[in-house]
């Protein structure tokens, strides 16, 4: 397709002027609004105003510039039909061949801190997506440009005689996708606006994600996949780096978000969990990177096999040797050193990512057959402070200490879960029974001889009084639960029989 005519006009600027420039130079005429006509100009490049194409001055602040049948008829005009040709001849319109427009910037604009509304309606792109959807619907004879990183190659296929029907199909795509989340940006905005800080979730659930990439297959090899990303994320797994290894599996990235989660929970001291089939089979804290690792890996070594390990420190040198003889799908950490890099870089089935940090709260999505569950995260973190103890006998310094960790981890288990712990390892973690006794006799014959003395904690509260009978045999120590069933008392009456120290927080973690 021969391009005489394109019209440039842009917020971000970047590019533009060498874009215009090579415009200019394969004999494209140029037309453009004030800001970025000044810009091309100022570089010593012919351009024509859109006001003198439109006969009109742009107007009311610009919220008017390009709205106009000059602008609009040279762009959506059917080439080769006789009736549009007539009606471009009868009032002067030209072709318009190539549109380049990037919008105004309403996400970066509703990002600043003290934003007012009035800011951010101003900054309501009108004009800019009316030609990029103009552009778009008519793509058969309009290429749209959206991104200044698509200059050079749009040039070189201008040259080359390469802006093909097919490439013009998918810049119509990008525009329609810009332009799509764009609206999305404004609605998301707008709906904040209208309900305030009252903490609804939107009447409207929109999803805006965008595919980061084609996955080999689901959960299973005979299940299609793909990762989606949302464009506004700048953390978490989606914005993760792969340093190394094969690509990610669907249930690769499935374990991550589950042991990423979990290594968040501590600030102050290394931590390292390892995962297996979104469940923590190994979590410890230590002085080092290393210590947390080792601990953690020997809490379960035979389930941490093949597992995915999240550390919330630097994989250093030392930690990456103790790793190296142990197969891993994937370890994580938010960065590796160039030592251990190069230490785990030589297994070839080791993946490698390095996590940003995410401070943003990030709604949780579970897809029904025809619907679609949103609900808030799970942030709700007690600690000793919010704990009622209800036994004869109050926790000891260490058992409230183990106490503390144990309630951090059963969060991410999966119900029932009850995980048995020391005071900063675990010891035993039953996942996803049906029973809440059958998950303790699972922990409890994990944890073996390590039950005496431990601690353990409960997603949800003990309907029966068999639980604790089973922990009290197993020589558990202390235990830490929701409470509120109405047999509370048979668990209380059975724990202070074995002396157990038990406390309720008042808040249950069930994960399904
Ligand atoms: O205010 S608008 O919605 N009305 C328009 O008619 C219009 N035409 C182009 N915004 C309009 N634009 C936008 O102006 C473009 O999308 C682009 O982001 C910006 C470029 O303005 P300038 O060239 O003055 O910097």
């Amino acid at each position: 397709m021969a391009v005489k005519r394109a019209l440039i006009s842009v917020s971000d600027k970047t590019g533009v002027v060498d874009f215009a420039r090579g415009l200019h130079e394969l004999g494209v005429e140029i037309i453009s609004t004030g800001g970025t006509m000044k810009a091309i100009a100022d570089a010593g490049i012919p351009v024509k105003s859109v006001s003198e194409v439109t006969g009109f001055p742009e107007m009311m602040d610009g919220r008017v510039k390009t709205l106009h049948p000059m602008i609009h008829g040279g762009i959506l005009a059917i080439r080769d039909n006789p009736e549009h040709v007539k009606a471009m001849k009868e009032h002067g319109i030209t072709g318009i061949d190539l549109v380049a427009v990037n919008l105004y910037p309403f996400r970066e604009t509703i990002a600043k801190p003290d934003v007012t509304r009035a800011e951010a309606i101003e900054n309501i792109d009108i004009g800019g997506p009316s030609m990029v959807r103009a552009a778009a619907k008519n793509y058969k004879y309009v290429a749209v440009v959206v991104d200044p990183k698509q200059y050079d190659d749009i040039l070189e296929r201008i040259k080359n005689d390469q802006l093909t029907d097919e490439f013009r199909l998918d810049l119509s795509r990008k525009a329609f996708l810009h332009t799509g989340l764009y609206d999305c940006a404004i609605a998301d905005y707008l709906t904040k606006q209208v309900n305030g800080d009252n903490d609804t979730l939107p009447d409207i659930y929109s999803m805006a994600y965008v595919k980061l990439q084609d996955l080999r297959y689901g959960e299973n090899p005979h299940q299609k996949a793909a990762f989606y990303k949302d464009p506004e994320a700048t953390g978490g797994i989606a914005a993760a780096k792969q340093l190394h290894g094969k690509e990610l599996s669907y249930n690769n990235i499935v374990d991550m978000e589950a042991a990423w989660d979990l290594a968040c929970e501590w600030k102050d001291q290394p931590a390292c969990v390892i995962v297996k089939h979104t469940n923590p089979c190994g979590t410890a804290l230590g002085s080092t990177a290393l210590e947390a690792f080792q601990r953690a890996f020997d809490a379960d070594s035979k389930s941490a096999f093949g597992g995915i390990v999240a550390m919330n420190r630097e994989c250093d040198k030392e930690t990456a040797e103790a790793m190296k003889p142990i197969f891993f799908e994937v370890v994580m950490a938010p960065k590796f050193s160039k030592e251990a890099f190069d230490i785990l870089s030589t297994k070839r089935n080791i993946r490698l990512i390095e996590v940003p940090s995410s401070e943003k709260e990030e709604l949780q999505l579970h897809k029904v057959s025809g619907g679609l569950l949103v609900q808030t995260p799970d942030n709700s973190a007690e600690t000793r402070k919010d704990c009622k103890v209800v036994t004869d006998r109050a926790p000891t310094e260490e058992e409230w200490q183990a106490l503390e960790f144990a309630w951090k981890i059963v969060k991410h288990v999966k119900s029932n879960a009850i995980v048995l712990t020391g005071k900063d390892v675990t010891l035993g973690v039953g996942a996803g029974q049906m029973n809440r006794v059958g998950a303790a006799d699972i922990a409890i014959a994990e944890a073996g001889e390590k039950s005496k003395g431990s601690v353990m904690s409960s997603d949800a509260f003990f309907p029966f009084g068999d639980t604790i009978e089973a922990a009290g045999k197993a020589g558990v120590t202390a235990v830490i639960q929701p409470g509120g069933s109405i047999r509370d008392q048979e668990s209380i009456d059975m724990a202070n029989k074995y002396g157990i120290a038990m406390v309720f927080t008042g808040h249950r973690h069930f994960r399904h």
